[in-house]
């Protein structure tokens, strides 16, 4: 265990190390030797721990320097660059916060170095001649972002809406003057050609003021419950949108004055949120299926789908419910664009427009992917999508523009894709861009930046990689479900935070790739739809009519397309997993981890709900090896009548039904991922009150509080974790009472900090707040666009050339008879 950061006289590595160094000389020059034993190559964490444990025999001493500053330094390190003579750290001893240093093996002296310099000898393990080219391109994005504040406490990272209000408000302050921004944003308020709020008669902080205080007079001798259009003070300067009634007409008016009189920021973000500020919302969702209905499971097509169709109806019902309050007669619009698929594989993914269910005016859009032979007619993997892109960009902004009659008011975009695409589109119209990743891919792929090019032809990381920093850097704002998503935890950097600087060698250096501390980030965790995914305890609610399906999904004995394995004792609570297919979800790894534990075995039952059982039915390289996987894993641990292995579901409803026979039998959720950037199995199980063990890699360590709400399992670690899935089921049989609470803590868990409501309150406030920081710093955000502008020009055009289109079949002549 690292030692604590008290022991160090400052805060810095390069001032602590060296006397780290030599409080234990001789032990530390045969460590670093052996660092150096292998010549030049990257060492991460656990490399560095085992080597100096073989350099220390004596286990007291290890235990002292494993406690000390060294082993606290050792333990904070992210990766270390081998380039004899010296080892170079990338030190990273909180949240966000890095250092490097470079030591001499030989003589243990240290040097601070800048990132530069570590990227460079980084680079030099993997191409030398590169690593010295004093012209290779790098890229600095944080030098464009000097004048704009940032956050300092890794604690506030991601909430960046509380901070940006925080400076308004004291930016606002002072003298009438400074108040100015804030009334030509007012000012610039308007739906169609109707203006919104005020007019150029109000034209000045002062004349605003004034006119409020008047206004307010005359508010108070009528009734509260007045319907505004009673009271139009249209020739005082105030257009509509103030209120529906007296008493919000008001309310808003007060709050402006406020704002205007001595500006604080939780009235600053109440009175932004208030604006009407948005109305049509256009929402980026390009690769894989996106549709309604038979589409879940299928690769490519995951959690990213459900949370857009979640996210619009609670879009919808609350822009709703705000323009009432505004006292507009205005109706919001969503659009979902994405890919129109002509090979649609029974899907509705061929249709142009589709209403969204659950919602008035929401629809699906999709546009076809455009080549030089024509239209695109099969699926393609997210990986090779980007040379479709920017055609497709032009084509959704000429239907978006036709559609919604003019621009939208926030553009938003989805996975890198659908990110770069926003970003594209948002920098043209010059609307106001939020991002989504979802799951940024670089960190889910172990260096898979230094090995680029080696990953290159099978996943085009390059395209990827280019497409996430150049989006990241034009978003206005981040939407992330959790804290780690951005800057981790203590010991593992966040996905964003891994963009910080990194290095493509052979293809450029990123030195500021982005800011973790930007106000930009903003954390907004999703829920699950509550119609859908309830207790298991609602028995009046529950959809019983899918019970003798589901009996017959769980329990039959045959093997059918459905369903292969079968449950000999049909008594045992049920382990069950859900996810699509994929090397990282690891589901291989969780029947593998219950094959080879008895105990777990014997106690309960494991069903999977995963991809297909036929490989040549899938398209998808990573399927197709984890269905084979899966089939020898099967043979190997003789898993037949304990295990059932169900192909991908697309009903949510039976899905919804499904997880609560699971709870029925008194079983538990598994997500076994070897990372996961969010997890809405996780909440969909614990909406069910079915108790949940899930990695603790990524977004469900945060959703799960260990051992109260769920339970944490480490995915490295099968053996631990099915242990720990064991006891939880010994300690079951013993005190019936322990599944019951841990089934009603999941659901408090939920209930607290994982609805949509919550959620849709939250993005909308920062569509409006971050519409008017961007205004505020126009000419930065103007600047960082046009590097940005160059990058995507010079480089990204470039290496969508080297991802392939694939060759329309052509049809085969008939022979003549
Ligand atoms: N899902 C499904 N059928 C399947 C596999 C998954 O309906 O065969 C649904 C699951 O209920 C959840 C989503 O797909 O709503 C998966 O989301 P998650 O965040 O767990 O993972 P992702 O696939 O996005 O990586
Ligand atoms: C993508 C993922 O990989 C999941 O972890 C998320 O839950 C899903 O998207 C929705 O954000």
């Amino acid at each position: 265990m690292a030692a604590s950061p008290l022991l160090m006289k400052t805060d810095s590595i390069a001032d602590n190390m060296p006397d780290a160094l030599r409080e234990r000389r001789y032990l530390m020059k045969k460590c670093f030797a052996r660092y150096l034993q292998q010549g030049r190559r990257l060492m991460k964490v656990h490399n560095l721990m085992e080597e100096l444990e073989k350099s220390i025999d004596d286990q007291a001493e290890r235990a002292q320097v494993l406690e000390g500053p060294l082993g606290y330094i050792l333990c904070s390190t992210q990766d270390a660059a081998v380039v004899p003579p010296h080892v170079a750290f990338a030190v990273r001893p909180n949240p966000g916060y890095w250092e490097y240093v470079k030591v001499n093996a030989n003589d243990l002296t240290v040097e601070g170095i800048n990132v530069t310099e570590y990227l460079k000898l980084k680079e030099s393990i993997y191409d030398g001649a590169w690593a010295e080219d004093e012209n290779a391109l790098e890229l600095d994005f944080g030098a464009l972002d000097y004048s704009i504040p940032h956050l300092t406490l890794s604690s506030s990272i991601g909430n960046g809406m509380n901070f940006t209000s925080k400076f308004l408000s004291s930016r606002l302050s002072g003298d009438k003057e400074a108040a100015q921004p804030l009334v030509e944003h007012l000012l610039s308020l308007q739906y169609q050609d109707d203006k919104l709020m005020i007019n150029e008669t109000l034209n000045t902080p002062a004349k605003l003021q004034a006119a409020l205080g008047l206004a307010d007079v005359l508010l108070s001798s009528l009734p509260p419950d007045t319907p505004y259009q009673n009271f139009e003070f249209k020739e005082w300067g105030f257009e509509k949108g103030w209120g529906d009634t007296t008493a919000r007409v008001r309310e808003t008016m007060r709050s402006l004055a406020e704002a205007l009189q001595a500006p604080d920021p939780a009235n600053m973000e109440k009175f932004l949120g208030r604006l009407p500020t948005v109305f049509n919302i256009v929402i980026f969702s390009v690769h894989g299926y996106f549709g309604q209905a038979n589409v879940l499971g299928l690769p490519d097509t995951g959690g990213q789908v459900v949370y857009i169709l979640d996210q619009v109806r609670a879009f919808e019902e609350e822009l709703i419910i705000r323009i009432k309050n505004q006292g507009l007669n205005i109706k919001p619009q969503i659009l979902v664009v994405t890919r129109l698929i002509p090979e649609a594989q029974g899907t509705k993914c061929d249709q142009e427009l589709e209403p969204i269910e659950g919602t008035k005016h929401s629809n699906i859009l999709r546009i076809p992917f455009r080549t030089e032979n024509g239209i695109l007619r099969p699926w393609v993997s997210r990986f090779d999508i980007y040379p479709y892109l920017e055609r497709f960009t032009q084509d959704a902004t000429a239907k978006i523009l036709e559609l919604l009659e003019g621009k939208p008011d926030l553009i938003i975009g989805n996975y890198t894709d659908g990110n770069l695409v926003a970003s594209l589109m948002a920098n043209k119209l010059g609307v106001t861009l939020g991002t989504i990743a979802h799951a940024l891919e670089k960190t889910k792929y172990e260096d898979s930046d230094v090995y680029w090019q080696r990953m290159d032809p099978k996943y085009h990381f390059a395209c990827q990689f280019t497409a996430d920093i150049i989006a990241m850097n034009a978003a206005d704002f981040i939407v992330t479900s959790t804290y780690q998503e951005i800057a981790g935890s203590k010991d593992r950097p966040g996905q964003y935070e891994r963009h910080a600087a990194y290095t493509l060698p052979g293809l450029y250096r990123v030195v500021s790739g982005i800011n973790v501390f930007d106000p930009k980030f903003n954390i907004a965790p999703p829920g699950a739809d509550q119609s859908v995914y309830f207790p298991f305890t609602e028995t009046q609610r529950r959809f019983t009519h899918f019970h003798p399906a589901i009996q017959l999904l769980l329990y039959n004995d045959v093997d059918n397309d459905e369903h292969i394995g079968f449950l000999e004792d049909k008594e045992k609570p049920i382990i069950f997993s859900m996810a699509r297919l994929d090397t990282v979800k690891n589901i291989t790894g969780l029947t593998e981890w219950y094959g080879m534990n008895r105990r777990l075995r014997g106690l309960v039952n494991l069903v999977v709900v995963a991809g297909f059982f036929d490989p040549s039915k899938s398209k998808d390289r990573e399927e197709i090896a984890e269905i084979r996987k899966m089939h020898t894993l099967i043979e190997k641990y003789q898993l037949k009548g304990q295990f059932r292995w169900i192909a991908a579901q697309t009903d949510k409803y039976r899905n919804g039904e499904l997880y609560r026979c699971i709870a029925d039998t008194r079983g538990a959720f598994v997500q076994p991922a070897l990372y996961e950037a969010f997890g809405l199995t996780v909440i969909e199980a614990m909406n069910c009150g079915l108790p949940t063990f899930a990695t603790n890699q990524g977004g469900p360590a945060e959703i799960i509080v260990d051992g109260l709400s769920g339970f944490h399992i480490d995915p490295h670690n099968g053996n631990e974790a099915s242990n720990k899935i064991a006891d939880f089921f010994q300690k079951c049989k013993e005190d019936d009472e322990h599944w019951n609470k841990i089934s009603a803590a999941s659901l408090q868990r939920i209930y607290e900090c994982y609805t949509w409501k919550i959620y849709a309150n939250k993005v909308l406030n920062m569509g409006c707040i971050y519409n008017f920081w961007k205004m505020l710093y126009k000419e930065q955000k103007q600047a960082k666009q046009r590097y940005i502008h160059m990058f995507y020009n010079l480089e990204m055009r470039n290496l969508v050339k080297t991802v392939p289109i694939p060759i329309p079949e052509v049809p085969k002549p008939v022979p003549k008879s």
